[in-house]
């Protein structure tokens, strides 16, 4: 049984690597970036990194950062040197699917902004096309949330009437995510087009952001247990 975690660990690392004193860090979320965030604050205790801003994708990530001394500010206009995070699907293109950890919209607002976007995976993650192995996430408004998801029932993707999925509800009450809305997890029918399905998508009422990451990574540090491969878009 390959140890997931040690493989997450590699990848983190040499992607922690690449930060500089004096940069402005995307700070990602999820059990990958964890050690990135874990890597990044070392660095700054041990000295050997100074001035370093992080800007926090999650509450989570923001409180983990801080307690491993990271100096967190808030998302401003001025561009990111690089921003760290993990993903649920990396195509070859290194297109991506994110957001099972819920934290799809800042990592989007954040990662956008970015010069240099970095993904850190396990080798579990790679996929020949999007939806493969995950749900799209698509985070929507809380009010009039069945509304929002009869339309998108409906919407026509690869030829299907209706995409199909279910609202995040891991107990009694919907997941929320950490700017108050729902998410709804879609299954991708082979053939969709992603550039096509998130340009539908972003003009639906209600919805607020979708976990397509699409053209937006510029390298991918993907860990396998025979070492670390590097893609690069
Ligand atoms: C975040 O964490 C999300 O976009 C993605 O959903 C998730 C990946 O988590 P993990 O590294 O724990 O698999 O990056």
């Amino acid at each position: 049984m390959p140890d997931l975690e040690a493989l997450k660990k590699e990848a983190a690392l040499r992607a922690a690597a690449l930060v500089q004193s004096g940069m402005r860090v995307g700070l990602g979320t999820g059990s990958t970036a964890k050690y990135a965030i874990e890597e990044i604050g070392r660095r700054v205790r041990a000295g050997e990194l100074t001035g370093v801003v992080g800007v926090a994708t999650s509450e989570a990530s923001d409180k983990l950062a801080r307690e491993v001394g990271i100096d967190v500010r808030p998302l401003d206009p001025q561009p990111l040197d690089i921003a760290i995070d993990g993903a649920d699907e990396i195509d070859p293109a290194l297109n991506l699917i994110k957001g099972l950890g819920g934290a799809l919209l800042r990592e989007k607002l954040t990662e956008v902004q970015a010069r240099r976007f970095i993904v850190i995976a396990d080798h579990t993650k790679l996929v020949t096309r999007l939806g493969e192995k995950a749900p799209l996430p698509i985070e929507i408004a809380r009010f009039g949330f069945l509304s929002t998801i009869e339309r998108l029932r409906k919407l026509k993707v690869a030829g299907e009437m209706g995409l199909s999925g279910r609202l995040r509800q891991p107990g009694a009450q919907p997941y929320l995510t950490d700017n108050g809305n729902y998410i709804f997890d879609a299954q991708l029918p082979e053939g969709t087009d992603p550039v096509a399905l998130e340009r539908q998508l972003k003009g639906m009422l209600g919805v607020i952001e979708t976990g397509f990451f699409l053209g937006m990574a510029e390298r991918a540090f993907v860990a396998a247990e025979d070492g670390v491969v590097e893609m690069v878009s």
